[in-house]
């Protein structure tokens, strides 16, 4: 197994990134896969983040009037760094954030494709042309850039999360200010970096066009994430993260009349009817349930099984579990990496002894791969059969549990306790009947943002609009037309008739 500094090195050399600049003592920076120290960092001070906002204020006064199809082209060009350097990025993911080398590649595609997107959206910031009732009029709405996009980003998605909001906010007319999380600062600066590269390719064919200080970096912890919600020179706060967070900005953010996109929590949920194809059921609840070792927000945690097909689906997934290959996230062949950290560890096992403790039966949870490092968090993922929907299933744990749960009702009864949880975020339902599937994706059907038919809760694809309801925060972001959020709506009344006909036929006669 490669060593995780030699390995550090090579990626910063193909970056051709210099960490000397951000060195300090405020944090050390691990590698989940063996403990490996990267980096020791310093972090930013709230006098230094206020100063960073001015300039991304000042910086989205003058990108606000470049023609949208410009900007498009700016992130045309981080686009084409991504597909460059999509090996070297795809590998400091899986360095700083412990995700297995496939995942690592596509968290870089996604950014890919949200670039893509973007561009191709630049030339799309439509609005309407509405009837009037009066004559001699014309109504039509314009969008605007909104200003300052705060974006607060989570460890397990350190890059994708920040492109699907950089790529629309900058297309969209506004500068960016990005408070990654602080167990994944590395890939961050990455990111930046080959932002800045573009930035600055593009001002050699245009000179000028990009004003300093358009994407700014706000390394560090919690505090500068609540600086930014705070911020009245932020006015859009797009926050990813727990519940817990994204309660505090919501707040902070509401008492200034800001805008929040919140994409929070999720506690995810495949329903598994008497006429799924069990073997498919099988492997996409694998890859939803195990994948990036159960902390994707779209991390499937609830199985709703019918009784009839529920012996037979558990035994094809014991075997699964017990034969799953857990270890070093850049080997091949490996599928299940370590955890983020020993906090995630320790919540995980407060978890299974809670679903114990609530008459749950576990299979798995245990610490393997000791030998990969003291300070490596590999554990085996667990399976639970749960009595009932009980306080620990209502609660989203960022850690591979699978509860599952038997229903020998309709499907509707399998709905219901699919939305009897606080998160909205994704769902999906296993199923040969036309009937069950159209029920589950109509009104009275999942209450979720995502619902899915015959494919796992999470893996989504950017063109769709990603977010969810109630305690997942109602936000959207990346595909559809997510990219309003990042904008601000002017409703135009044109007069062209020479005469002053008033709407709603009122007479007012001077
Ligand atoms: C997240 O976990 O915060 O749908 C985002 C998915 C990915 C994004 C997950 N495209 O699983």
């Amino acid at each position: 197994m490669p060593d995780s500094h030699t390995y550090l090195q090579q990626v910063l050399q193909d970056l051709g990134l210099n960490l000397q600049a951000f060195a300090g003592s405020d944090c050390t920076i691990r590698a989940p896969r063996d403990g490996a120290v990267l980096a020791h960092l310093k972090w930013c001070g709230a006098a230094q983040a206020q100063a960073q906002i001015a300039n991304a204020q000042r910086a989205s006064q003058t990108w606000r009037n470049v023609p949208a199809p410009v900007r498009g082209d700016l992130v045309r060009r981080l686009g084409e760094l991504l597909r460059r350097h999509k090996a070297a990025l795809g590998a400091l993911v899986s360095l700083e954030a412990g995700k297995i080398t496939a995942e690592g590649l596509g968290e870089v595609q996604e950014m890919i494709d949200i670039c893509d997107f973007a561009v191709g959206l630049s030339r799309q910031l439509h609005g309407l042309t509405i009837a009037s009732e009066r004559p001699g009029h014309r109504m039509m709405e314009t969008w605007h850039p909104m200003g300052v996009v705060g974006i607060i980003s989570a460890f397990n998605f350190p890059v994708a999360v920040w492109s699907w909001n950089a790529a629309l906010a900058l297309v969209c007319g506004n500068a960016i200010v990005w408070k990654p999380s602080e167990k994944t600062p590395l890939t961050a600066i990455a990111c930046q970096h080959l932002l800045l590269q573009a930035m600055a390719a593009f001002n050699a064919d245009r000179p000028g066009t990009v004003p300093e200080g358009l994407s700014q970096l706000l390394i560090g912890g919690r505090e500068l994430g609540e600086l930014l919600a705070a911020s009245a020179q932020v006015a859009v706060v797009s926050a990813t993260g727990s519940t817990r967070m994204g309660r505090q900005v919501a707040v902070k953010v509401a008492e200034r009349f800001g805008r929040a996109i919140l994409e929070l929590g999720g506690n995810n949920a495949m329903i598994v009817t008497p006429t799924a194809d069990l073997e498919l059921a099988a492997r996409a609840i694998t890859f939803a349930a195990v994948g990036t070792a159960g902390q994707r927000c779209t991390t499937l945690r609830r199985l709703i099984v019918h009784e009839s097909v529920a012996d037979a689906l558990l035994a094809r997934l014991a075997a699964i579990y017990g034969s799953i290959a857990i270890g070093d996230p850049l080997t091949d062949g490996t599928l299940v990496g370590p955890l983020i950290d020993r906090a995630a560890f320790d919540a995980m096992q407060q978890a299974l002894a809670q679903a114990r403790a609530e008459g749950g039966q576990v299979l798995g949870g245990e610490r393997v791969r000791e030998d990969l490092g003291q300070e490596a968090w590999y554990v085996r993922p667990a399976l639970v059969q749960m009595p009932q929907q009980s306080a620990v299933v209502q609660h989203e744990t960022f850690a591979p549990i699978l509860y599952v749960l038997r229903y020998d009702g309709d499907t509707d009864m399998a709905i219901a306790l699919q939305n009897a949880v606080p998160q909205g975020l994704s769902s999906a339902i296993f199923t040969q009947s036309l009937m069950d599937a159209e029920r589950f994706m109509s009104a009275a059907g999942s209450d979720c943002g995502i619902a899915n038919v015959n494919i796992g809760t999470s893996g989504a694809e950017i063109g769709g609009a990603f977010g969810g309801e109630k305690e997942t925060g109602g936000g959207r972001e990346s595909g559809s037309d997510a990219w309003k959020g990042y904008m601000r709506r002017a409703t135009n009344t044109i007069n062209y008739s020479g005469a002053l006909p008033l709407a709603q036929g009122v007479r007012f006669d001077v």
